[in-house]
């Protein structure tokens, strides 16, 4: 693959395990008895919006004391190396990637340090506990929330991410179960525009069979060595 090829990497909660961040779909999944599913749409944010708020005020706590896996350090390295286009799409909502270094990256479900207000839509850099009613420093509305993307909303960056995959030569999934889309439908997609496709996970992932290869084990040990393989290919080219 040449230097100059574009690449897509999708990340998911399973790069982020080994920094201790629970994944959503494995054992411990549940928090204090409720799926993600149950917790993460506008309607449990109207319905219990205590609940809602208290979910997101622990766990923006609790990444602010993690740190990024060696998974994490080998992406940022590719980042800053590979003279073509890079991508990488988190669906995680944990600032890992940014921590490591990385600088071509999309935040699709949103991120635990960010508040956005309900009415206006204004955006705000966030670390500390949101009670339900925060006023907005924008337009003053009681209104601001979490800034993750419940089941039933609109990803940010769609029209980056769906041009990148129609254009890319080579899309990485790395630890995502492929049970959310549109996440889960990326790898078709650019298969079907002619990409190489990669899986990177502890196990076969829901889309499994649509990836033309793929790797299983722990993403601290995969990642490094295809990024090592990648760019050792193009210092001896
Ligand atoms: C390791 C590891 C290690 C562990 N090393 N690997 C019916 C059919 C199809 C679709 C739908 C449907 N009904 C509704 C929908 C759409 C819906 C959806 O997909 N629902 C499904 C439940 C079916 N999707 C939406 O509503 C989305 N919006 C949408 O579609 O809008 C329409 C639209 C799209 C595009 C353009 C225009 C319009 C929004 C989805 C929002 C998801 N939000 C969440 C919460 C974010 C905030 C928060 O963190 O609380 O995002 S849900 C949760 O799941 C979170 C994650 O990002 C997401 C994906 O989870 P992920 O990352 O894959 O984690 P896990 O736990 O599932 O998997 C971890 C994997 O890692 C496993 O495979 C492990 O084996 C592996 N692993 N340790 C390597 N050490």
């Amino acid at each position: 693959m040449p230097e100059s090829s574009s690449i897509v990497i999708l990340t998911g909660a399973g790069i982020s395990a080994e920094s201790g961040v629970a994944t959503f779909r494995g054992a411990g999944g549940l928090w204090e008895g409720h799926r993600v599913e149950d917790v993460c749409t506008p309607e449990a944010l109207a319905a219990n919006p205590e609940l809602v708020h208290r979910f997101y005020d622990m766990r923006r706590a609790f990444v602010q004391t993690v740190e990024p896996n060696a998974a994490h350090l080998a992406l940022a390295q590719l980042d800053a190396a590979w003279a073509g286009s890079l991508l990488i799409v988190t669906q995680n909502v944990d600032d890992l990637h940014e921590r490591a270094g990385a600088r071509r990256l999309i935040h699709m479900h949103g991120a635990h340090l960010s508040a956005l207000c309900g009415d206006c839509g204004a955006r705000f850099h966030w670390r500390d506990p949101l009670p339900p009613g925060s006023i907005c420093p924008s337009c003053a509305a009681p209104a601001m929330r979490p800034d993750v993307v419940f089941f039933g909303e609109v990803p940010y960056g769609m029209d980056k991410v769906d041009a990148a995959l129609r254009d890319c030569d080579l899309f990485v999934s790395i630890g995502t179960s492929g049970a959310v889309y549109p996440a889960a439908g990326f790898v078709r997609l650019a298969g079907a525009m002619g990409a190489d496709t990669l899986e990177l996970n502890l196990e076969p992932s829901q889309g499994s069979s649509f990836f033309a290869e793929s790797r299983f084990g722990p993403a601290s040990e995969l990642v490094p060595a295809w990024v090592e393989g990648m760019l050792s290919r193009h210092a001896l080219a």
